[in-house]
């Protein structure tokens, strides 16, 4: 006969032996899952010496961008609903991801969309702006020497961490600077190209020195990259 006790103490063995199953069966415990990957750099970390050295790099690229990835992926598996959206939905709309996650998104999911950026934005010897982006360039901050100029001193101004931007907000051309990782994508707007100015981005070539990686910044833009982005969107 099958008293309660003997019933629940049936129960109980059943459930222990499940879970010790289940425990096995998902031995070792797993991150988070891969929804979004890190992109390869694309080019060798030396590619761009003697602006960006080579170690500062691979340390960027492999371990600071790496990170945001794989903290992006943990904020995700707490919110699995947000897993089928792109990066830019994301970003573009924080409002809508829960507020258990919504800072983890906008500065890991900033993190991860602006470094995926960054990278493509670099390259050496593409010249300057070109066709309709440096007629547009020229149109809205007089010539390109200006709109170095406007570029630079918002991310020599920024303080602590953050990026200037060349934005298309509105069909206009703007120069913006944001604070830690946070995007253009966030307030409306298309970053075409951004320089980091995070110290990991430059201390072990320039150390305190940001003017003088902003100066060397501008040798590897580019800008043919930068160009199709303008072109995409206006
Ligand atoms: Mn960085």
């Amino acid at each position: 006969m099958i008293t309660r006790r003997t019933a629940i103490q049936t129960l109980a063995t059943a459930t222990t032996a499940l879970a010790a199953g289940n425990l096995f069966a998902q031995a070792p415990a797993v991150a988070a899952p891969e929804v979004f990957k890190l992109p390869p750099l694309g080019y060798d970390y030396e590619a761009l010496e003697p602006a960006i050295d080579a170690e500062t790099m691979k340390i960027h690229h492999d371990k600071h961008h790496a990170a945001y990835v794989a903290k992006l992926n943990a904020a995700i598996a707490k919110a699995p609903d947000l897993a089928s959206k792109s990066i830019e939905d994301l970003l573009k709309n924080l409002d809508a991801a829960p507020e258990a996650v919504r800072t983890d998104i906008r500065n890991h999911g900033g993190g991860h969309y602006n470094h995926a950026l960054f990278w493509q934005l670099l390259k050496k010897g593409t010249g300057g702006p070109q066709g309709d982006l440096l007629k547009a360039i020229e149109a809205a901050f007089g010539s390109v020497a200006k709109w170095q100029e406007a570029f630079n001193d918002a991310a020599l101004k920024q303080f602590g961490s953050g990026w200037s931007w060349l934005v298309l907000r509105g069909g206009k051309l703007t120069v913006e600077a944001t604070a830690n990782q946070d995007t253009p994508l966030s307030k409306g707007g298309l970053p075409l190209l951004g320089v980091d100015v995070w110290e990991h981005a430059y201390y072990l070539r320039y150390q305190n020195r940001r003017a003088d990686y902003l100066k060397a910044f501008q040798d590897v833009i580019n800008w043919e990259f930068v160009g199709q982005r303008f072109a995409k969107d206006t």
